[in-house]
Order: structure tokens, then C-alpha cells, then sequence
């Protein structure tokens, strides 16, 4: 342990600490806009800037451990008028138009500016025009909006280590553009969007279609049908002042009948059709000894990524296809069929905690399974939250209501999809059934939960052994990879059996979309909510979920069956 003073006060924090974490700690809030806490400080904006006693220069807090005895001085006249200077700076390249930003009200920059009391503009204004880079269907970039705090680019390499963004030029023209600057479509950008969540101003934010939805809603001959992804329901709160990982399933449900949606869904029940799918193809491929391990493709990220690295991998891929897709698909032909109505007049829309399920929708080997294009639109949780504003509901006080049927009811199983491992445990849950034909008494898989990178479990089945991976945040999965890779040259046994991949920290419960400032800490506060969903649940396996079992005695025939091919798994080509 150190031994220091924060502001005269004597505080004791573990040796490395810097400044700025032992001020926190001791309930002093230095400022900050580069600084991000999932990223290594690399001290590029000079906010956060603090005294030590007996020293004339000024060190910046994020960046400077403290050492042992020193006396750091966070908050004085001159150190508020020197950061008060720098935020004066980085405005003078930024844009006024406040009112008219994605970020509005919820901008880093704007917060600053606020409370430096920043009424004028000391230095000359110096904007710069560049064009808007809107080539992905997930998010858009605004490089004149940039404030070059880096953080973007930090978590796209070294987080995500996919390397789509990167500072171009020099000096005062310096701006940040997709790598090799080239328009970020044709960069490796897997459309994550973990730069949009880390960007502290409105420079990326997801590519919206609230206006494309309010008009398809507007529509009285359309039968606009919605689906909510899992993570929704333990982040949506965030944006009407909750506590991260609050449930506000019901809440959800209720915002969207108001809005005039037709028919709500569930992804979790489409979840649980995942399950009874990827389930029946890894005990297939585990039993005749077929190609292993076995690899989820539920995240389109990760899907993106392997095609364009790995991709003599994909062999590997399940070919059952994520839940958004299968709920989609299964709209516009069962429940079509069900209602009577054409699949042509229903609209199909997501609300995701994910830009790149806005990517997915798109894809050709992915999006017509029913015949027509499956899924319309896809909105993000921010975008959600914007448009139960701009419908004058007043989300917390809903009474909660129930989603709609054959679509709607979904198990303990189909919930956890939303964390890191969580489509992994699921799967399990299932797969142990198919297998023994009997059901675990305990179907909690510790092993395969938290926020660790990379976790591994080995699970008997009566007796059989399966050895599984889950790892999250892309920058983990080379060294899974890696492992795999190994053992197939080297002929040896192959270290796993199946593995799990979500492209994001934590899993889709931090996913692009979601409302913004996530931290380990909120992270893991999601992640508690979706684990509560599941133990609230009557039923916590997929396979025991009635409305599963009816729609394969109705329609699909059996898990892996012909029809049940067709409608929810696709081919992958290299
Ligand atoms: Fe996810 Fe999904 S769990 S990817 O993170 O599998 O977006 O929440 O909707 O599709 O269910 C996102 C979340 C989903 C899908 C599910 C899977
Ligand atoms: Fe990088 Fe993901 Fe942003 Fe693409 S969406 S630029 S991959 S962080
Ligand atoms: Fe989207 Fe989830 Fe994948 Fe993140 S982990 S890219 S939120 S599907």
C-alpha cells in the first residue's frame, strides 16, 4: 500500500494507483474526456491535470501513479482555470450545434462546458469541414464533431483489436478516419459499434431508423410486428434514470403497444428456438464425431470477424442462425400462416442492444428465408428509449403487461443469452436432455459466467466429458483461436468441443446500442438482472418451453428437421 494526501487529506491506495483512481476512491471527482476506464490511460486531452505539493508543474491524474508521502492537490483556482482552458480549446474546433446532436443532453463535451461555466468563446472559432462517412448500415461517423480524445480507435484496437479507425494526418489537421482512410465498409470494421458507446461526444453514433419505424407505425394496412433482444430489458431503465440491471420487461412491452405496434414478441422465445437448434447440431456433430469444436454465430460481429481472419474456420460455424433472425423469419411465414395475413403487409421490427444487428439484416445469405426480407428494421436501445420519449410515455409508471403469443413466452434459457455465456449455458441446459434424455436438477453453469475474457469449464454428462470456451470482447478470441489451431497441426486432442463468442465485454448486455457510459461496474449490474430473469422463470430450459414445443408440432417438424433448416439455419461460404 501507498501512503499520500489527497488534498491534504491522508488516503492509503494499492501501489500503482494513479492519481486520479485515489481521488475517486476517496470521493473526489477529477475531470476527465479521454480517459475511459476500459481503456489504458493514454492521456491525450490534459483535463484532468493536478498539483503535487513542493513541485512547480502540473501532472495529469489519469495517467501519474501516486507515490509514496506525495500531497496532490486536485482542485484550486489556477488548476480549474487551466482545465477550464482546454475544454475552451477543444471548443473552438467543435461545432455549436448542440440542439441538433445525436448527443444532445448526453455529451461529454457539452457536460464539461456546462460546468466550467463556459458562457463565451475566447479563442477564434476554427471548424473544419469533412464529410460524414455513412457507408455501414450500423453507424455513422462525423469526424467535425471529433474532439480527438482517441478513445474510438483505443477500443477498436486494442479492445476489439480489429484496427477500422486510425488518426490520419498531422497537427491542426489531424482527424480520425476509417483506417488507411478509406470509407469504413470497405475497412475490416465488424460494425460493433463499441466506438460509438466509447465516444464521448456525437462524432459516431448508430446509423438511426426511428423515422423509418414511426412511418411503418403510421401505416393502418400494415401489421407491424416487434421483437425485443434480451439485454434490452435490464439496460432500457438506464435511460429514465433506473438502476443499471433494473427488469423492466413488462414496462417494455406496455411502451410498445402504446407506440401502436400490432404484435409483441420476444427474442428470448426465439432464443430458446436457438438452442433447441445449435443443441441438436452440437450432440449431432459430438456423436458422430463430426467437425469440432462447434462455434456460435449468434453475434454478427463475430461472424464478420471470422469471415474476414479466420476464414478457413468456417467449417466450424453453427449453422443455425441468431434468434433475431429466426424470430423474424418465423413471423413472416408461421405466424403469418396463423393470423391469415400476407407475409408482404407485416413489418418486422428489432430493438437490439446492438448496431450490428442492423449489419445482419442485410446479409443476402441470411435475410430471406421467408421469402421476402425477414426483418425490416432494426432499432438500438438508445434509439428505443428516444422514441418512448417522443411518445409522451411515461415508461416508469406503465403497469407492466404481458408480450403476445405463439412469440412471446420465453424460458430462463432464452434470457442469459444477453451475457457472456449465457448462450453457452443454455445450450448446455439442452443439450444434457438430448443427450441422457433426462433434465439437470441444477442447471446453474458457474464456470462459464463473469466478466473474465476467456472462460473454459469442462461438464460431464454422465460421464462423457465436453470441454467448452466462452470468450467476449473480440481481442479475445485470437488467443482461443490460437489454442484450436495448435492442436489441429499438431494432430493432438482438440482442446474444446464448443465455443461461445460475443464480440462485445460482457456480451450483448454492453453491446453497442446500449445506453451510453458502461463500465465494468454497470456491466456487471446488467449481467446480475438478466441472471435474476432467468431464476425468476418457471421454466429455466429451453426445450421444456410449450410454445417451443408447439411451434415444431405445428410447423417445424423437429429440431434439424427439413423445414426447420430452411426457415432457421443458413450456409456460410468462405
Ligand atoms: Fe444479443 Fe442475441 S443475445 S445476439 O447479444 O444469440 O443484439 O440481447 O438479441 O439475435 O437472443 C444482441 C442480445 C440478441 C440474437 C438473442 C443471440
Ligand atoms: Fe471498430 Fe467496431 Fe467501431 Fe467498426 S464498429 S470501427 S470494428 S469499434
Ligand atoms: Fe451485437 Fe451482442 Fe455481438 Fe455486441 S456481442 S456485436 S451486442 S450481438
Amino acid at each position: 500500500m501507498v501512503n499520500v494526501k489527497i488534498n491534504g487529506i491522508d488516503v492509503q491506495v494499492e501501489e500503482g494507483t494513479t492519481i486520479l483512481e485515489a481521488a475517486k476512491q476517496n470521493q473526489i471527482k477529477v475531470p476527465t474526456l479521454c480517459y475511459h476506464q476500459d481503456l489504458e490511460p493514454w492521456a491525450a486531452c490534459g483535463i484532468c491535470v493536478v498539483k503535487t505539493e513542493g513541485s512547480p508543474k502540473m501532472v495529469r491524474a489519469c495517467a501519474t501513479p501516486v507515490h509514496e508521502g506525495a500531497n496532490y492537490l486536485t482542485h484550486d483556482a489556477e488548476i480549474v482555470e487551466v482545465r477550464k482552458s482546454v475544454v475552451e480549446m477543444i471548443l473552438s474546433n467543435h461545432p455549436d450545434d448542440c440542439l441538433y446532436c445525436p448527443r444532445n443532453q448526453n455529451c461529454e463535451l457539452q457536460r464539461l462546458a456546462q460546468e466550467f461555466g463556459i458562457r463565451e468563446q475566447p479563442f477564434e472559432k476554427n471548424l473544419r469541414e469533412l464529410p460524414v462517412d455513412d457507408s455501414t448500415p450500423s453507424i455513422i461517423l462525423d469526424p467535425e464533431k471529433c474532439v480527438l480524445c482517441g478513445r474510438c480507435a483505443k477500443v477498436c484496437q486494442d479492445m476489439q483489436n480489429v484496427w477500422a479507425l486510425e488518426f490520419i494526418g498531422r497537427g491542426d489537421e489531424t482527424r480520425i478516419a476509417g483506417a488507411g482512410d478509406i470509407q469504413l465498409n470497405e475497412t475490416p470494421c465488424i460494425k460493433c459499434g463499441q466506438c460509438s458507446a466509447h465516444c464521448p461526444v456525437g462524432a459516431i453514433y448508430e446509423n438511426s431508423q426511428c423515422g423509418n419505424v414511426w412511418n411503418e407505425l403510421r401505416q393502418t394496412d400494415k401489421h407491424v410486428v416487434v421483437q425485443v433482444a434480451p439485454a434490452v430489458r435490464v439496460a432500457i431503465g438506464e435511460a429514465f434514470g433506473n438502476a443499471p440491471g433494473t427488469i423492466m420487461t413488462g414496462q417494455m412491452y406496455a411502451a410498445l403497444r402504446k407506440m401502436g405496434f400490432d404484435a409483441i414478441f420476444d427474442t428470448n422465445f426465439a432464443a430458446d428456438l436457438t438452442i433447441m437448434e445449435e443443441a441438436t447440431e452440437f450432440v449431432s456433430r459430438f456423436t458422430k464425431g463430426e467437425t469440432l469444436p462447434l462455434i456460435t454465430t449468434c453475434c454478427p460481429s463475430w461472424v464478420d470477424y471470422l469471415e474476414k481472419y479466420y476464414s478457413e474456420m468456417i467449417p466450424h460455424f453453427s449453422t443455425a442462425k441468431s434468434p433475431q433472425m429466426m424470430m423474424a423469419s418465423m413471423i413472416k411465414s408461421y405466424y403469418a400462416d396463423q393470423k391469415g395475413i400476407k407475409p408482404e403487409d407485416i413489418t418486422v421490427v428489432s430493438i437490439m442492444p446492438c448496431t450490428s444487428k442492423k449489419y445482419e439484416i442485410t446479409r443476402d445469405d441470411h435475410m430471406f428465408s421467408s421469402g421476402i426480407q425477414d426483418c425490416d428494421y432494426v432499432l438500438t436501445t438508445r434509439e428505443f428509449s428516444r422514441m418512448i420519449k417522443q411518445a409522451g410515455i411515461d415508461f416508469n409508471s406503465l403497469p407492466e403487461e404481458e408480450a403476445d403469443n405463439p412469440l412471446g413466452m420465453y424460458t430462463g434459457a432464452g434470457t442469459i443469452f444477453g451475457v457472456s455465456g449465457g448462450v453457452m449455458e443454455a445450450a448446455l441446459r439442452s443439450a444434457y436432455n438430448m443427450v441422457t434424455g433426462e433434465d439437470l436438477t441444477q442447471v446453474n453453469f458457474q464456470a462459464v459466467r463473469g466478466i473474465e475474457g476467456i472462460k473454459e469449464a469442462e461438464i460431464d454428462i454422465k460421464g462423457t466429458k465436453v470441454r467448452v470456451a466462452v470468450a467476449h470482447q473480440m481481442g479475445n478470441i485470437e488467443e482461443v483461436l490460437k489454442r484450436v489451431k495448435k492442436a489441429q497441426a499438431e494432430g493432438g486432442e482438440i482442446p474444446y468441443h464448443f465455443i461461445e463468442v460475443m464480440a462485445c465485454r460482457g456480451g450483448c448486455i454492453a453491446g453497442g446500442g446500449q445506453p451510453y457510459g458502461a463500465t465494468d461496474e454497470i456491466r456487471q449490474q446488467r449481467i446480475d438482472g438478466l441472471y435474476a430473469d432467468d431464476t425468476k422463470q418457471k421454466i429455466r430450459m429451453s426445450h421444456q418451453n410449450p410454445y417451443i414445443q408447439k411451434i415444431y408440432s405445428d410447423f417445424l417438424d423437429k429440431p434439424g428437421s427439413e423445414k426447420a433448416h430452411k426457415f432457421l439455419h443458413t450456409h456460410y461460404t468462405p
